[in-house]
C-alpha cells in the first residue's frame, strides 16, 4: 500500500436496494448503455444481486434484490423504498483493514468477514458509526 492511498484502493461498488432485480437491470442497460458483468444469489445475505460495469472503471453498480421478507434488503425497502443503501470500498487484505478501523473505534458487523460477490470477503462497519453511510468492504476473490 503506498503512502498516500489510505486503507481503500477502489470505490468497488455502489449497492442500491430493488424491488425487482430483473426490471433493474434492465433499466440500467437500456437507460444507462451499462453491461452486466456478474449476477447472483447470496442466500446467507438473503439477495440476489447483478453487477453492472461504469465503463471500463471496474468499479460497479451493484443491484441488490432481497430473496425473502428476512432480507436487510427488504427491511430496507420498507423503511426507505429503492435507493442507495451502501458504499463499497475495495482493499487488499481485509483482516488488516478490520483491524485498523476497530483500532479506530469503528464498529464492524461481523468478527470474521464472509462470503461475499464472486467469492469476495466482506465485512461492513455499521452506518451509525460511519456518518450514516453502510460502508462495504470488499477484499476480491481471485476472479476478480
Ligand atoms: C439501516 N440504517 C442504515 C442502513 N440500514 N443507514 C444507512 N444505510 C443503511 N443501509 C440505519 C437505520 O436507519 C436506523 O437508524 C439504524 O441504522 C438501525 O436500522 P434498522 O432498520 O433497525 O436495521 P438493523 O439494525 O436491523 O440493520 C442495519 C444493519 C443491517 C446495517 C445492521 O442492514 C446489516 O446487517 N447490513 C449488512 C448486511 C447487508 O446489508 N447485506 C445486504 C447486502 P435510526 O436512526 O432509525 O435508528 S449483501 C452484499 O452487499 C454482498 C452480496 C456483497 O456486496 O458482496
Amino acid at each position: 500500500m503506498s503512502e498516500n492511498s489510505g486503507l481503500f484502493t477502489h470505490i468497488d461498488h455502489v449497492g442500491i436496494a430493488v424491488r425487482d432485480l430483473d426490471e433493474a437491470i434492465a433499466f440500467y442497460e437500456e437507460k444507462y448503455g451499462m453491461r452486466m458483468a456478474h449476477r447472483e444469489e447470496n442466500e446467507e445475505q438473503g439477495v440476489a444481486e447483478a453487477m453492472m460495469e461504469v465503463g471500463d472503471s471496474t468499479s460497479c453498480i451493484q443491484l441488490l434484490a432481497p430473496l425473502n421478507e428476512k432480507s436487510t434488503i427488504a427491511k430496507f425497502l420498507d423503511k426507505s423504498g429503492p435507493g442507495i443503501q451502501q458504499m463499497a470500498y475495495r482493499v487488499k487484505d481485509i483482516d488488516d483493514v478490520c483491524a485498523k478501523l476497530k483500532e479506530r473505534g469503528l464498529r464492524l458487523l461481523y468478527p470474521e468477514p464472509k462470503i461475499g460477490t464472486a467469492g469476495s470477503r466482506i465485512n461492513f462497519v455499521h452506518p451509525k458509526d460511519a456518518g450514516g453511510v453502510l460502508v462495504e468492504l470488499v477484499e476480491p476473490g481471485t476472479s476478480h
